[in-house]
């Protein structure tokens, strides 16, 4: 029987058994490496690179993409190991969705086969990192605004501008960098020691400490005709990306409100006041089954845009209904959690607090709420409100 404190509805008679273990695959490398860890990186504000190298032993690197040393996997499965890292911390799921959704499914996507083999194996692997340069200072919601330029320049090109809020580009050894040209957006596999290349961490973050974002100035980047990826030309490059990593984060973040929600559940059970545990009180009963309601819901609407996904019959503007609903409850559920907890909720002690702040960041990037709200209305009423 299925223990109602932690699947109420008994989702996991829905999930494989291929599915199950893997789930438990990675939820224990969560508890061996990122638990026992995760508090003095959150509050030191560093990024674990040696755990790169053993994300890319467990196949969790461009884990559902296929050849190339890739591990093939369903989107089912993709999204199930995106949730156990996420109930460990945002930053560690967001390095795997840099990774593996945007860097190298670009390359997957759209590269040459002298690309995929240059880059895809050492990136599956862990010995390479990637980074994806769409956003820039002036161009988040809109990156069909983007001033980065890329000018043919004989037999090759010149690449010129800035990016920012660029996921791990101050460690990566490749970055895919999205620019205009006179034939529409195109984008470019960029070795980060190419001169003129120069990415700076951004500091002093409240959210994803865990975790590395960057600034990029590109000046003069010379690059040979064989940098560009050849597949694509315009905004569906970057986007078709985009709706990988969204669809990742649409099962993070119930990972993350998943534990937000049993560090509370844990602490009620404990607590005692007024000569009784919390847990006892109508007001906190109200707040828990509230949290399971929406953490039961958001993992049933992440299982059934995998299982879309994994037929092909997955629409963009489905991960946006997942991305927005999935994130601002899981914001919901983690602060509920942390008023459970007190003033001891404020500590790097408990998960909650520390999951509310990177959801922020979740939020925020790859499509604020707003859009996906948007993208939806457009969806409905087939009236886009952005142009
Ligand atoms: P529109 O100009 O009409 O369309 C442009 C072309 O793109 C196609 N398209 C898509 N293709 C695939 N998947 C999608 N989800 C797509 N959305 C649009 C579209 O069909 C068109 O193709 P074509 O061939 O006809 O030219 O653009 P739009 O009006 O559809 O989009 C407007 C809007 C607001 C929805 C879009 O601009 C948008 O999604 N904005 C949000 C951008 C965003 O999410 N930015 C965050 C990036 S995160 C980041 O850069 C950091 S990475 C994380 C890290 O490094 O840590």
């Amino acid at each position: 029987m299925t223990d109602l404190a932690t699947d109420y509805l008994d989702i996991d008679f829905l999930l494989t058994e291929q599915e199950i273990d893997l789930r438990s695959q990675v939820r224990q490398f969560v508890d061996d490496r990122i638990r026992p860890n995760i508090n003095s990186w959150y509050e030191e504000a560093v990024f674990p690179q040696d755990l790169v190298k053993e994300m890319g032993s467990l196949g969790l690197l461009g884990m559902h993409l296929k050849g190339y040393g890739c591990g093939g996997r369903t989107a089912v499965e993709y999204g199930i190991a995106a949730m156990e890292l996420e109930a460990g911390d945002s930053g560690i799921r967001t390095f795997v969705s840099v990774q593996g959704s945007l860097a190298m499914s670009a390359i997957s996507k759209f590269g040459s086969e002298e690309q995929k083999q240059q880059w895809l194996p050492g990136m599956a692997a862990g010995e390479l990192i990637g980074c994806f340069g769409l956003t820039e200072p002036t161009a988040g919601s809109d990156p069909a605004n983007m001033l980065t330029r890329a000018e043919r320049n004989g037999s090759g090109w010149v690449l010129n501008g800035a990016k920012r809020w660029i996921g791990l580009a101050s460690i990566a050894d490749v970055a895919i960098i999205w620019a205009g040209t006179d034939e529409g957006i195109r984008g470019f596999v960029v070795p980060t020691d190419t001169e003129g290349f120069l990415a700076t961490p951004i500091s002093e973050k409240l959210s994803m400490r865990a975790s590395i974002q960057c600034d990029i100035t590109l000046d003069d980047v010379r690059l040979p005709d064989s940098a560009v990826l050849p597949g694509v030309v315009g905004l569906r490059g970057p986007f078709s990306c985009l709706n990988e990593a969204r669809y990742g984060i649409l099962w993070g973040a119930m990972g993350a409100a998943r534990d937000a929600y049993h560090a509370a559940l844990a602490y009620a059970s404990d607590r005692t006041q007024f000569g009784k545990p919390i847990a006892s009180f109508q007001l906190t009963q109200q707040k828990l089954v509230d949290m399971v309601l929406e953490i039961q819901k958001g993992t049933l609407v992440a299982l059934q845009t995998g299982r879309l996904k994994d037929v092909g019959r997955l629409r963009p503007e489905q991960i946006s209904f997942g991305k927005l609903n999935n994130v601002r409850q899981a914001i919901e559920i983690c602060r509920s959690a942390r008023t459970i907890l007190g003033g001891n909720g404020i500590t790097l002690e408990y998960s909650p607090l520390r999951h509310a702040n990177n959801l922020e960041s979740v939020r925020t990037y790859e499509g604020t709420d707003e859009i996906h709200a948007l993208i939806m209305g457009r969806a409905i009423t087939g009236i886009p409100s952005f142009s």
